[in-house]
């Protein structure tokens, strides 16, 4: 098979319910690269399991995260969907990269930082080395192209870094990717603290909006979302929840900054609220539904896996061969 399209990869992990940062930061993007790219979208639930996770639960958002990916327009015909964990090369690099990756790099993550502040009964090796097993992941289809959210800027620099460092040693072998982040939804912030991240393991259910919430949970979240004592609808530095609520609507509408300003001049907040929230839930009704149609047929979905898989694993033998060829293995 001759692979002359360029390559994009990217992955989510099947650790929570996924939210509107997951969808406007990264998911919705996705589909955009479907024609002019050979395209791998992979749910990875190897990073998933660096937090301890419930083994049903994590099962079952495995197939959830598969269907939303699809109810969010991946076509399985135009895209490569899989489970990282159906293809062992995954694994495999990562082990391998680890030992082309520094401790030193690897304390610098803030990601690890911040999680093992959050897990702090748990910090485990897998937690430091997540972010090796994520360029294994990108590196193993020589991708070109990584569609992410800003919070992974950091990790997608080190995966450079190692597809350098492993060049340098051994001669031309990975693809150096790079990063494609969407300026506009890079960073949507929590409803409740707009000075941090919309995550989807935020113990506050009012901060976050999840993708299948109902459309009344939508509007109530918004209508609750922290803003400021002004009433003025201002995208501003010193305006960080009526911006991120602007950055949402836009999202949704595709209007400029200066197209909502004035759409909302002199209405105040609790119009503006709503209206973000009817937006929102209409935007995402179509995700919604198709999502449940998809997860009534686990058989489907299982097929997609497995074809997704088949194909990754082609992919991923061309280069494994290459490194272990490469790093002196014997054949
Ligand atoms: P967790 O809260 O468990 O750390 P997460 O919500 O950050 O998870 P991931 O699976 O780690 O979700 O991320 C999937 C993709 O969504 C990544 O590309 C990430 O950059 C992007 N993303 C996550 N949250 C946001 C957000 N609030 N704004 C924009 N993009 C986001
Ligand atoms: N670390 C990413 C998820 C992820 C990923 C990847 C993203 C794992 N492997 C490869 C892009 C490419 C996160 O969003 N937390």
């Amino acid at each position: 098979m001759i692979q002359d399209k360029k390559i994009v990869f990217s992955g989510v992990q099947p650790s929570g319910n996924l939210t509107i940062g997951n969808y406007l930061g990264a998911i919705k993007n996705f589909s955009r690269f479907s024609e002019d790219y050979k395209t791998f979208y992979c749910v990875v639930d190897l990073h998933a399991i660096t937090v301890r996770q419930v083994p049903a639960e994590l099962r079952r958002r495995t197939y959830e995260t598969l269907a939303l990916y699809m109810a969010c327009g991946l076509d399985e015909k135009k895209n490569t969907l899989f489970v990282q964990s159906h293809v062992p090369a995954h694994a495999e690099l990562g082990w391998m990269l680890d030992c082309y990756t520094m401790f030193g790099e690897l304390s610098r993550m803030t990601q690890f930082k911040d999680k093992s502040a959050k897990h702090s009964q748990n910090i485990n090796a897998g937690l430091f080395t997540y972010p090796t097993l994520m360029a294994a992941d990108i590196l193993l289809y020589q991708t070109d192209l990584v569609p992410v959210g800003i919070d992974q800027k950091q990790h997608l620099e080190l995966a450079r870094d190692i597809a350098m460092r492993f060049n340098q040693i051994y001669g031309d072998t990975f693809t150096v990717p790079e990063g494609y982040i969407s300026t506009d939804t890079m960073k949507i912030m929590s409803l409740a603290e707009p000075t941090s991240k919309m995550s989807k393991s935020d113990e506050n259910q009012n901060a976050v909006v999840y993708i299948l919430d109902s459309k009344d949970d939508i509007i109530r979240k918004f209508k609750k979302a922290v803003t400021d004592s002004d009433s003025c609808v201002k995208y501003s530095e010193d305006k960080p929840g009526v911006s991120n609520l602007i950055t949402i609507y836009r999202a949704f509408t595709g209007k400029s900054i200066e197209e909502v300003e004035r759409e909302f001049d002199g209405r105040g907040y609790g119009d503006f609220k709503l209206a973000v929230g009817e937006v929102c839930a209409d935007g995402l009704a179509p995700v919604r539904e198709e999502f449940s149609r998809l997860m009534a047929d686990k058989s489907h979905l299982e097929a997609v896996m497995k074809a997704g898989a088949d194909e990754a694993a082609y992919y991923a033998r061309k280069t494994m061969s290459k490194v272990r060829r490469k790093i002196g293995f014997v054949n």
